[in-house]
């Protein structure tokens, strides 16, 4: 069965119980067992749940893997990942990164005696170079968030596999309708499910999909011992919003290069950030990998600060939040927001200045959106030329 087909039925034949077409919130902690150690394949819902179930089999069939698992958050099904590892181990990320993961990495991973080496995200070679007896993962983001640089997935994954380590890819700005990583070589997927996946930033939830049966079998044991998992409510709600997939990712893509195209043309933007732009570095690799651009934009101001607060306070349908993928647009400063985690010398350094924004672009007319982001625009404009002529005066 096609991507569209399989999300909306994968893993959800009627309930086998009532037969209800649509998967039922199971909205139970546990099961009635029948006699000892006799029951229907559910004891307890930290375990398992037909609901959660449902989910982490329509997710693994979206990614083409054999096993999935649902997780409270992203950073829970991140952190379910990085279990696997043991003091001594390696890992080597991409230095373009969500700033809890690099937190977790910082602040939770290294203080366990497990080191990790940042190195240029699109840089392959670079992957390689830093490699060390002991590294167990390589880790990168592709798009990265928030500067959009994109990972040759298949390369990266050659040089885990050669050394005999695991790579990672975080396919929460792609998804799996644009990008799917395990086809390519990879060896683990880690999603926020807060973001495209549910769709409509209702829910905060994370999954890891793979077809390597040890991490599957090591990282479920996590899931179980620490108990990060989502309630059967939330994973109802992502099993929901899933099923629209791949319309909405259609429309994303088509608002976002319509967008990236406008600021790409604007005297107040400096530099733009958008794999679907002939001029992004990455633009041939994004043709060769991905479906589709994707809808996240990311900007910096030929300006200032202040430029960034004005125009951050005239924007009217996208709103100033943290977070992505939903339908409505939303914009993010990631230097105060999602990147405030890392301090600022490191952020700079990585090109996440004070004056980058980044869009997630959302599914609303693409008229309204730009005309939104011109007169928000206009009024960053405006303000400067009244404080020219204040300053001539
Ligand atoms: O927020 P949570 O569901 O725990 O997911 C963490 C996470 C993991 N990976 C990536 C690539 C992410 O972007 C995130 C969360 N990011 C934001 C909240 C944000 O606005 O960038």
């Amino acid at each position: 069965m096609k991507f569209a087909t399989r999300a909306i039925h994968a893993g959800q034949e009627a309930d086998p119980a009532t037969g209800a077409t649509i998967t039922p919130i199971y909205q139970t902690s546990t099961y009635t067992q029948e006699g000892l150690g006799e029951h229907k394949g559910f004891e307890y819902s930290r375990t398992s749940n037909p609901t959660r179930a449902a989910l982490e089999a329509c997710l693994a069939a979206l990614e083409n893997a054999r096993y999935g698992l649902a997780f409270g958050s992203g950073m829970a099904a991140t952190s379910a990942v990085l279990s696997i590892l043991r003091p001594g181990d390696h890992i080597i990320a991409g230095d373009d990164l969500y700033g809890g993961t690099y937190r977790i990495f910082e602040r939770v991973i290294r203080p366990m005696g497990i080191t990790i080496d940042y190195v240029p995200a699109r840089e392959t070679g670079a992957y390689q170079a830093a490699l060390r007896p002991e590294t167990k993962l390589i880790w990168v983001e592709t798009p990265t968030n928030p500067l959009l640089a994109l990972v040759d997935i298949a390369a990266v994954a050659n040089i885990a596999r050669e050394h005999g380590a695991r790579l990672v890819v975080d396919n929460t700005f792609a998804t799996p309708y644009l990008q799917r990583p395990l086809d390519l070589g990879a060896h683990i997927v880690v999603h926020s499910t807060t973001k495209y996946i549910n769709g409509h930033s209702d829910v905060v939830g994370g999954a890891v999909l793979t077809s390597d049966e040890q991490a599957y079998t090591d990282i479920k044991f996590y899931q179980n011992a620490a108990g990060g998992v989502p309630s059967p409510f939330d994973s109802w709600l992502v099993l929901r919003g899933v099923k629209t997939l791949a319309v909405r990712m259609r429309q994303h893509c088509e608002n976002a290069m319509r967008i990236a195209e406008f600021l790409a043309e604007h005297t107040l933007v400096r530099d733009i950030y958008y794999p679907g732009l002939p001029a992004h570095p990455d633009h041939e690799l994004a043709q060769r990998q991905m479906a589709g651009f994707g809808g996240m934009v990311s900007f910096a101001f030929d300006g200032t600060r202040a430029d960034v607060d004005t125009f951050v306070r005239h924007l009217k349908v996208f709103a100033l939040a943290e977070s992505l993928g939903g339908v409505e647009s939303l914009c993010c400063h990631p230097a105060s927001m999602t990147h405030g985690s890392i301090p600022a010398e490191e952020r700079e350094r990585r090109g996440v200045t004070d004056t980058l924004l980044r869009l997630s672009v959302g599914i609303e007319d693409a008229d309204d959106l730009i005309a939104d982001l011109d007169q928000a625009l206009q009024a960053v404009a405006a303000t400067r030329s009244t404080a020219i002529s204040g300053a001539a005066r």
